[in-house]
C-alpha cells in the first residue's frame, strides 16, 4: 500500500512541474513532440533526417534523454541545431524536473519545435507528462508486430505512430495487418507512417504533418510566410 502512495505522489509532483514548463513552452508558442519507443527502434535516426530536412523551414532543438552517454546528442549536434543531453543515471524515462533543467539551459526564443527524445523503453516514459503537444511511438519491424498489443500505454497515448526500419520487412515475419488492426483496436485516430530512414522512405509525408502541426499551434503563421 505505501509503495502504490509513492508512485502516486511522483506522478502529482511530475504534473506540478510539467504544466509549468507547459507554461513556458506555449508562451513561446512551441510545438512539443515526446518521441518514444524500445531501445534501438530508429528515434535518433528518424530525427536526424527530418531535421536535415526541416531545418531550413523551421528553427528546432531537442533534447535528448539517455541514461549515461551523450552519444544521441553528438548525433544531433552535427545536424547543427542546439541539444541539451539529460543523463538520468540509470532512470528509465525522463520527467518534469529533467525537462525544467534543460529548458533553462537551451535559448528558447525563436524555437518552432522542440524534440524530446526519451529513454528507450517501451514502458516507463509512458507515464509521464513531459508537457508535449504530442507523443510519438516508434516501432520498427524488426521488433515484432505484437508490441502494440504487449505494450499498449505508449501507442493508446500517442498521436502518431512510426512504423520504422520499413526496409527490412521483408526479412522479418512481421504482420503488417495485424499491426494495423491492433493499432485500429488501441487508438484508431492516431496518424501512422510507414518509414525507412535508410532508403528514406515515408520521412518526406512525416515531415509535411509535422509542418502542418506546428502550423497550427503557431495559427498558420509559418507555412504562410512569403
Ligand atoms: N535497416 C534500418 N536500420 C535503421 C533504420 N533506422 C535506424 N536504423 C538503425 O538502427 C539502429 C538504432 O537506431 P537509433 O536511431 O540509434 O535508435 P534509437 O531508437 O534512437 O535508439 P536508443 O536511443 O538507444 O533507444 C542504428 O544502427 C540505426 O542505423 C531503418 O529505417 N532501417
Ligand atoms: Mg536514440
Amino acid at each position: 500500500m505505501s509503495e502504490i502512495k509513492v508512485v502516486a505522489n511522483i506522478l502529482h509532483t511530475n504534473e506540478e512541474i510539467t504544466s509549468k514548463n507547459k507554461e513556458v513552452l506555449n508562451e513561446k508558442g512551441i510545438y512539443v513532440i515526446n518521441m518514444m519507443s524500445s531501445p534501438g527502434s530508429g528515434k535518433t535516426s528518424l530525427l536526424e533526417r527530418v531535421i536535415s530536412k526541416l531545418k531550413g523551414q523551421l528553427s528546432i532543438a531537442v533534447i535528448e534523454g539517455d541514461l549515461y552517454t551523450t552519444k544521441d546528442a553528438e548525433r544531433i549536434e552535427a545536424q547543427g541545431v542546439p541539444v541539451v543531453q539529460i543523463n538520468t543515471g540509470g532512470a528509465c524515462h525522463l520527467d518534469g524536473k529533467m525537462i525544467k533543467g534543460a529548458l533553462e539551459s537551451l535559448n528558447l526564443d525563436n524555437v518552432d519545435l522542440l524534440v524530446i527524445e526519451n529513454v528507450g523503453n517501451l514502458v516507463c516514459p509512458a507515464a509521464f507528462e513531459l508537457g508535449e503537444d504530442i507523443k510519438i511511438t516508434v516501432l520498427s519491424t524488426t521488433e515484432g508486430n505484437d508490441k502494440p498489443l504487449k505494450y499498449p500505454r505508449m501507442f493508446e497515448n500517442s498521436g502518431a505512430i512510426i512504423l520504422n526500419k520499413l526496409d527490412l520487412l521483408e526479412f522479418t515475419n512481421f504482420n503488417k495487418m495485424e499491426f494495423y488492426n491492433d493499432i485500429n483496436a488501441l487508438n484508431a485516430h492516431a496518424k501512422i507512417f510507414e518509414t525507412s530512414c535508410v532508403k528514406d522512405q515515408g520521412i518526406d509525408d512525416l515531415c509535411f504533418w509535422l509542418s502542418q502541426q506546428i502550423d497550427h499551434k503557431r495559427g498558420g503563421n509559418i507555412l504562410c510566410q512569403e
